[in-house]
């Protein structure tokens, strides 16, 4: 595809915008070349600068589950605009847009709202140590919870790609009370709260991992840690900034019937526009300034634009048979994709939970971050770009997972089995 637009606005931001991008992994620094800067969207499909159209699994890295430029959204932040952008003050959107989260989220009894997913788990980890006096925190070798100091221990998501687990800048006072563990072990759970009895605040963990690539719990690992975090006091943090509303309208934790002590929430919540949450029992929320001594604040905390697109975006969801069109469609390009892999003797891992989607290209079961690198992401870029030539925007890195949306029709999902039959075709005739 000619993207001689894309490639001179990626030098023109390159002089202006650290490595040219606002955030890592939009940089294709996992799958090598110039990234492509768009111009619009519409329900499934980006236009880049050259006009170019792409089928879109990337979604804006999940928010967008009704598709690009849904109407009920923009026509609720339009409406919510004309009256003023931020109050700086309370609005009854606000408790609008907490009904639906409580009404949704199995452990939310209150909840309060942020600018991004890193500020909802930032701040459930502070309340975790303000509730239970005690400075350790247990996270999981690849997770990633979002920039926060406290999580940049070998992290998942672009810190993976970048080939920097551990970021410089954290301190060893920090770096020393979080204690990474692999995921999905729980003898290393249970021996790390033997190894620091009653210093242990906080376990925090995506439920379903999307920040490796897709990697699901083994049976009765979620319940393992609902046990082990109960027994020793531990505060039980599910990261469901990706899965919340993704997986499910209760997300992992009512698909899997394991409720946390608190539950971290971003990207759907927000429609598109920026917004985090943080809820759980109201034994420990309560504890949250100003009503408790645990300090948290925003100024565009609740802002009423992101609150309307989040309102529009949970009702929407709300609707009878939604779930099941998404669940269809995941199921459409994840068996579509095994089918293929399989026909051109690719090694491949695939996994789905509803519109949730990932692939390694491995023959080794992906369980962790170990074998999820075994994964050959040389080929994951070659494959990114002989699918991005044909129309189809996949993430920029084999250690994401993809999203399809209510947009994604059939004629969608057709023209991206058709592009990886082309791909995989063109990659045989190379190898
Ligand atoms: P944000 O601060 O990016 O809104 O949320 C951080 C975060 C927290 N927890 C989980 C489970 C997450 O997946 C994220 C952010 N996800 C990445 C995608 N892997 C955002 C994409 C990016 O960093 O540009």
């Amino acid at each position: 595809m000619m993207n001689q637009r894309s490639v001179e606005a990626f030098e023109r931001a390159k002089r202006v915008i650290p490595g040219g991008v606002n955030s890592p992994v939009r940089a294709f620094k996992g799958v090598g070349g110039n990234p492509v800067f768009m111009r619009s969207a519409k329900g499934c499909r980006l236009t880049d600068l050259d006009g170019n159209d792409y089928i879109d699994y990337v979604m804006s890295w999940g928010p967008l589950i009704l598709g690009h430029a849904d109407p009920g959204v923009v026509g609720a932040v339009q409406r919510a605009a004309a009256g003023g952008t931020s109050f700086g003050a309370p609005s009854e959107a606000e408790s609008d847009l907490a009904e639906l989260v409580i009404a949704m989220v199995p452990s939310v009894e209150k909840v309060r709202f942020c600018s991004s997913g890193t500020e909802a788990t930032m701040s459930a980890l502070r309340l975790a140590r303000g509730f239970t006096g005690r400075s350790k925190l247990i996270k999981f070798a690849g997770c990633y919870h979002g920039h926060g100091d406290a999580f940049l221990i070998s992290a998942g998501s672009g810190a993976l790609t970048m080939g920097t687990p551990d970021s410089p800048g954290i301190t060893p006072g920090v770096a020393g009370d979080t204690l990474c563990l692999p995921y999905n072990d729980l003898d290393a759970v249970a021996a790390a709260f033997a190894a620091f009895p009653g210093e242990i605040a906080a376990l925090i963990v995506e439920p379903y991992v999307g920040n490796m690539g897709l990697i699901l719990p083994k049976p009765g690992y979620l319940a393992g840690l609902r046990d082990l975090t109960a027994k020793h006091g531990a505060v039980l943090i599910f990261d469901e900034v990706m899965t919340g509303f993704r997986v499910g309208p209760g997300g992992v934790q009512e698909r899997e019937g394991v409720t946390p002590d608190l539950t971290t929430l971003g990207k759907i919540i927000g429609g598109g526009l920026p917004v985090g949450a943080f809820g759980g029992r109201a034994e420990i929320m309560d504890n949250i300034s100003p009503l408790g001594a645990v300090y948290q604040a925003g100024t565009l905390s609740g802002n009423p634009l992101a609150m309307a697109a989040g309102i529009a975006t949970l009702r929407a969801l709300r609707e009878p048979g939604v779930y099941e069109r998404l669940d269809a469609a995941g199921a459409r390009f994840t068996e579509g994709l095994a089918e293929r892999f399989t026909a051109h003797g690719v090694p491949h891992q695939v996994a789905r939970r509803g519109s949730m989607v990932g692939f390694f290209f491995t023959d080794t079961p992906v369980v962790d971050l170990p074998t999820a690198k075994t994964a050959d992401t040389a080929f994951y870029g070659r494959f990114f770009h002989e699918m991005l030539d044909r129309g189809v925007y996949l993430a920029p890195s084999q250690f994401e997972a993809g999203f399809l949306s209510l947009a994604h029709d059939e004629d969608a999902l057709h023209q991206t089995l058709a592009a990886a039959d082309g791909a995989l075709e063109a990659l045989h005739a190379i190898a």
